[in-house]
């Protein structure tokens, strides 16, 4: 296999774009189409002050990578959630993270959940689901409210993250299992600071396969943790991402219309804005200022002032 720019010898087919590329055309030419989506859903400019979630992983420091390269001004955060489960989860993708940060002179925001708060996402899973369900929607719930807390209080115009077209196809694929018009209306590659307290989300990385993010990192020589967050096994994600994966080795670039076309049938007015029910509900939460559909404190708070009774009780006896 040839690269279709220069005939050298391709490291990498990509049989839904029908193109092949050596390793110096496949390097200018991922930066160049994430560039397109960037300009393409109108995500940020140059003078935009960027904060991209860095989990050590090779889709966020691939992505950090190719906005330092594309020229922007972007800086790190990393989350520290205590995820060991005997392979040092945690420690080993912090220590990447700032490798990568301190090689190219940027500057790399961390926070620890421990540190911060008082408990691993591990512990607060044990304490609050008392270990019956698995840490993700604790994790999830955590690690959005801080990105978007660190964001604000930084003075970020807009935080990124490193959601590829794999992991966007499984929610949309999920979402399309149950048809939450909600859900549906908010997925796509930007999320508007609709609501006081928000700041703008984006995934520039979200036409991009997962495959090609992979080939990015490794031939660009950045060093990410391989392996996955013990938690992600078994998840229902996964599930949909194999199943995905199938129907794209049968049709290559099956994926990639899944998401496109769904974007598509949402600009037409596919799914209207009252499917987004939990709007209405909305208010600023108390404690921290983020919108919330609970009454009284966001989630997020509510797991935490639980622990703070916990502890006010443990004092007391
Ligand atoms: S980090 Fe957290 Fe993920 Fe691990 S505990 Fe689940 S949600 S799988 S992206
Ligand atoms: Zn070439
Ligand atoms: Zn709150």
């Amino acid at each position: 296999m040839r690269c279709r720019k220069c005939s050298e010898k391709a490291v990498i087919n990509m049989r839904q774009h029908k193109l092949a590329l050596c390793k110096e055309h496949y390097l200018e030419w991922v930066p160049k189409q994430v560039e397109h989506t960037i300009h393409r859903y109108k995500m940020f400019t140059h003078q935009d002050h960027l904060l991209v979630a860095v989990s050590g992983g090779k889709d966020s420091l691939s992505l950090w990578d190719i906005l330092w390269r594309l020229g922007y001004q972007a800086d790190g955060l990393y989350i520290g959630l205590g995820i060991d489960a005997g392979i040092n989860y945690s420690n080993e993708s912090h220590r990447l993270a700032q490798a990568y940060a301190q090689e190219h002179g940027l500057t790399l925001h961390v926070e620890d959940i421990k540190a911060k708060y008082g408990e691993t996402i591990s512990e607060l899973t044990m304490r609050t689901h008392r270990g019956r369900e698995k840490p993700c929607s604790v994790c999830g719930l955590s690690k959005r409210h801080i990105m978007n807390r660190i964001a604000r209080e930084g003075g970020y115009t807009v935080l990124l993250t490193g959601h590829n077209l794999d992991d966007e196809a499984a929610v949309l694929f999920g979402n399309t299992l149950t048809w939450v018009g909600s859900y549906l209306l908010r997925q796509g590659p930007v999320l508007e600071a609709d609501r006081p307290g928000l700041v703008r989300k984006v995934k520039p990385l979200c036409r991009m396969y997962e495959r090609e993010m992979a080939a990015y990192a490794l031939l660009r020589g950045i060093n990410y943790i391989y392996a996955e967050c013990p938690y992600a096994a078994g998840s229902t994600s996964i599930y949909y991402k194999e199943l995905l994966n199938k129907l794209e080795a049968d049709r290559p670039g099956a994926k990639l219309s899944f998401y496109l076309t769904f974007l598509q049938a949402k600009d037409a007015g596919l799914f209207s804005p009252s499917a987004d029910v939990r709007a209405e509900y909305l208010h600023s939460c108390p404690s921290c200022g983020q919108p919330t559909s609970a009454p009284g404190l966001c989630a997020f708070c509510r797991m935490f002032a639980q622990n703070q009774d916990l502890l006010d009780d443990q004092k007391v006896d």
